[in-house]
């Protein structure tokens, strides 16, 4: 760019711009450290890496005062988008149960590690291991959680027989139940004029929104306690994942159209833990085909426009967030933007040499072998494709650019 604004200014005969140092990515580490935001993060980073804040990195949690090796091992997926392992996640992380964590890949990403599949022949996510003993199925590991971490003051699921564990037990019905009617909506052609699928899927999530609505008045969640419990971590993984596609594949807006599922999901939104395992929508829309299948895509117009909103190939600078059809948090409407720019300068600073290595995959060798002709497999993922080494440079170095200009305005009007 800076030789391009230099040959440009010779013709029009106008000074020639200064052209802006590049700082090296040491220099850019040490100008964010310099910076309140950058101070912040490091010590966020910090708090993670000891394993003392909720994050999709974080190898290890600890509640209590012991450091020592935890009881508890979760087997997660690498990139944090199995709904299942986010169930059990939730529940560790509201429990305060010290754990630690152990990434394996889903098949539509990469292939399992040998000791992996050892233990867990048939290779499924989530697995657990409580003082070394191996268990899988998110909702039995929850129970088997509840059972030998348990705590009378913050019940997880009514101890006892009795009416509220009949609801709670009926909740979990309702669940598979708007599960089934999802994936009627998505995976099965439309009806023209009976609305079949939808009408199902939309009854579902009637049924649903009233049983949120039937509770204390005070509580946002199933149970009515101050604390959401197994029942809405059981929910929310997949209710997650069906607003993003119901409104991508769609265009059916879920949030605005069920009042009280959207209060529980603002009731999670405030919840630091919840918000380290949540996902966008454009990240669930994408991770859903490899592996549920490919959805049937409405061609309605309220469809067109959430597709064209939600994908970044359609969008251009500046970005307009009030327009985004993936609504901000709370929190995150009440900070301000340069935050936000500080946190993805401060994540390329963190991890240059694996993002420069990764964008020089697509001009690398073996580019879409693993997932060719396999539609299990993501065509994005592709684990095994060498990135072109002589690009990583150059690539790095336009990296620097991006983080430099995402801190310093003046680099970003720099033509
Ligand atoms: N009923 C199981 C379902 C678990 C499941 O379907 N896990 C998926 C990931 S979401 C899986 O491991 N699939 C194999 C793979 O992708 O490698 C549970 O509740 O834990």
């Amino acid at each position: 760019r800076g030789v391009t604004a230099a040959a440009a200014s010779a013709e029009t005969m106008e000074a020639p711009q200064t052209v802006p140092t590049l700082p090296t990515w040491e220099e850019l580490r040490q100008e964010l450290l310099d910076t309140s935001h950058g101070a912040a993060l490091a010590a966020r980073d910090q708090r993670r890496d000891e394993g003392l804040a909720p994050h999709t990195d974080a190898k290890v949690r600890y509640f209590g005062q012991g450091r020592g090796k935890p009881r508890v091992t979760l087997y997660r997926d690498q990139a944090a988008w199995c709904p299942y392992c986010q169930k059990v996640w939730l529940l560790l992380e509201a429990k305060g149960v010290d754990y630690e964590i152990s990434k394996v890949p889903m098949r539509s990403y990469g292939d399992k590690p040998d000791e992996f599949l050892q233990k867990v022949p048939r290779g499924l996510l989530p697995a657990i291991e409580i003082d070394g003993r191996l268990m899988t199925e998110s909702l039995d590991i929850m129970f088997t959680i509840e059972r030998v971490f348990s705590d009378a003051a913050r019940p997880m699921f009514p101890p006892a027989p009795g009416p509220e564990r009949v609801r709670a037990t009926q909740l979990l019905e309702l669940e598979r139940a708007l599960f089934g009617a999802w994936c009627g909506f998505l995976f099965r052609p439309e009806v023209p004029f009976i609305g079949g699928n939808l009408n199902d899927f939309e009854a579902a999530l009637s049924q649903v929104d009233k049983e949120l609505a039937s509770g204390s008045t005070d509580s946002p969640w199933f149970l009515g306690h101050a604390h959401p419990t197994i029942v809405d971590m059981q929910y929310v993984s997949h209710v997650e994942r069906m607003v993003a596609s119901a409104l991508y594949f769609k265009g059916y807006d879920i949030r605005g159209k069920f009042e009280h599922i959207d209060k529980w999901l603002v009731a999670f939104e405030k919840l630091p833990y919840y918000m380290a395992t949540k996902s966008d929508y454009y990240t669930h829309c994408q991770d859903i085909p490899p592996q549920y299948g490919q959805p049937f895509e409405s061609g309605s117009d309220e469809a067109e426009r959430s597709r064209a909103a939600l994908d970044p190939r359609g969008s251009s600078l500046p970005l307009r967030w009030e327009d985004d059809p993936e609504p901000l948090t709370h929190e995150q409407r009440e900070r301000p933007v340069e935050e936000f720019k500080a946190e993805a300068a401060w994540a390329l600073v963190r991890n240059s040499a694996a993002v420069a290595k990764f964008c020089c995959r697509a001009a690398g060798g073996g580019v879409g072998d693993w997932g060719r002709g396999n539609p299990t497999r993501s065509a994005l993922s592709d684990p095994y494709a060498r990135s072109a080494q002589d690009l990583v440079g150059p690539v790095s170095e336009a990296l620097r650019a991006v983080a430099k200009s995402l801190v310093d305005q003046r680099f970003c009007d720099f033509e």
